[in-house]
């Protein structure tokens, strides 16, 4: 039994994508940065930019904050920064505390040697944690640069004794009912150590600390081959999935559109969310973009992100289950992997169209953007003009 259309429109309509703030600003890579005509300069543009993809796909109502990138500026509080998207038609989302730019954290934040580092860390996720707290965040997202490069550079366990007790301190200040996700990412900036490198680091760290800490899978963060779908299923099992950073990769955290390299990737991962849960809708967990843009058009990237990631998800959701389960008790391996392929071989593009059209929003979001002069002049005119906040950080 497959699950009729209107079931699997009611599911992909229930699913809210998160954007994240620094995928609109004008980032780059390490060797230069390729600034786009009318890119968001501060948090208000970025919550424009944001609220316009919500708009165009009436799936991302949230926008994730990266601290201090985000800050509002001096004389604005966090309510009337909240006020601002939610008058934009958007909420504030995950808050993502910086632990990685500082001087200071050169060789690390929360695992720094120095007890007046981790003490200047310890405080920012405090400040973060309250921040959640009142801008009605359901997150606080931590991911650390903390490694060596070097052996015998700095003592691992003692690390990792240091990571434990400085994370707690964020971890108490959580208003009830907000989670701390704890990220994980093999390598870099530490090329020899890095203090949370895998998913089972991560999860003994959230055991550590309590039951608000969750594990955040970010598809760019493993080794290359890496079964994700496998650890999504075992941490969904243990109830210690706290969520996504989509995006995509060749090598390394690449941090390409999610789905444009492995798009049969992304639909196993939500075939194990849907299998999960209920069989018939993905786990309720946090699905959130992590995407810098360098060379692609940056409000169209994130367009066409969610639309591959609401692709992967309505495919997965016409796997027949009913049909996969008998296949796989009768031992037939090529009978049940053929009922996964035939799921993601459907053409589910008039089904999503139907979806955003039955919301109220165009059948195609990024054909409409991509034909917008109203659009493109609105970007000539933000270049035109002084930014409100003066700045604004760059993204990852
Ligand atoms: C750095 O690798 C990174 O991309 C992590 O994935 C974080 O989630 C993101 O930056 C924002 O800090
Ligand atoms: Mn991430």
């Amino acid at each position: 039994m497959t699950m009729t259309d209107a079931q699997v429109r009611a599911a992909l309509q229930s699913l809210p994508i998160e954007l994240p703030s620094w995928g609109f600003g004008n980032a780059g890579t390490r060797f230069g940065v390729f600034p786009e005509t009318g890119a968001a300069r501060d948090v208000f543009e970025k919550i424009e930019d944001a609220a316009l993809v919500h708009r165009l796909t009436g799936a991302c109502p949230t926008i994730a904050l990266h601290i201090p990138w985000d800050l509002p500026p001096a004389g604005m509080d966090w309510a009337a920064l909240a006020a601002f998207a939610q008058e934009q038609g958007i909420r504030l989302g995950a808050i993502n505390p910086n632990l990685f730019q500082e001087r200071e954290y050169m060789l690390g934040s929360v695992c720094h040697p120095d007890p007046a580092v981790r003490r200047k860390a310890a405080a920012h996720l405090v400040e973060c944690a309250e921040i959640a707290g009142i801008v009605g965040s359901q997150q606080v997202v931590v991911w650390l640069a903390d490694g060596t490069n070097y052996p015998g550079q700095d003592d691992i366990r003692a690390r990792r004794g240091r990571l434990k007790e400085t994370l707690a301190e964020g971890y108490a200040a959580l208003t009830p009912g907000v989670e701390m996700l704890v990220e994980y990412k093999m390598f870099e900036p530490g090329f020899y150590t890095t203090d949370l490198p895998d998913w089972g680091t991560a999860y003994t760290i959230c055991q550590h600390l309590g039951p608000q800490a969750k594990v955040l899978v970010d598809t760019g963060h493993h080794a290359q081959g890496t079964n994700i779908e496998f650890i999504v299923a075992t941490l969904l099992d243990e109830k210690r999935l706290g969520g996504f950073h989509f995006n995509d990769r060749r090598y390394a955290d690449d941090d390409l559109i999610v789905g444009s390299a492995n798009p049969f990737q992304l639909f196993l991962i939500f075939h194990e969310l849907i299998n999960g849960n209920d069989g018939r809708s993905a786990a309720p967990v946090s699905y959130m973009l992590d995407q810098s843009h360098s060379i692609e058009p940056k409000v169209e990237a994130m367009v066409l992100s969610v639309l591959n990631v609401q692709t992967a998800y309505a495919k997965a959701l016409l796997v027949d289950r009913a049909a996969l389960a008998e296949r796989q008790a009768a031992g037939d391996v090529l009978g049940a992997h053929t009922i996964l392929r035939d799921a993601y071989e459907t053409d589910v593009r008039p089904l999503l169209a139907a979806s955003r059209e039955e919301l109220g929003r165009p059948a195609d979001p990024l054909c409409v953007l991509r034909g917008d002069a109203a659009f493109q002049e609105s970007r000539r005119t933000r270049e035109a003009t002084p930014a409100r906040a003066g700045g604004g950080g760059l993204g990852s």
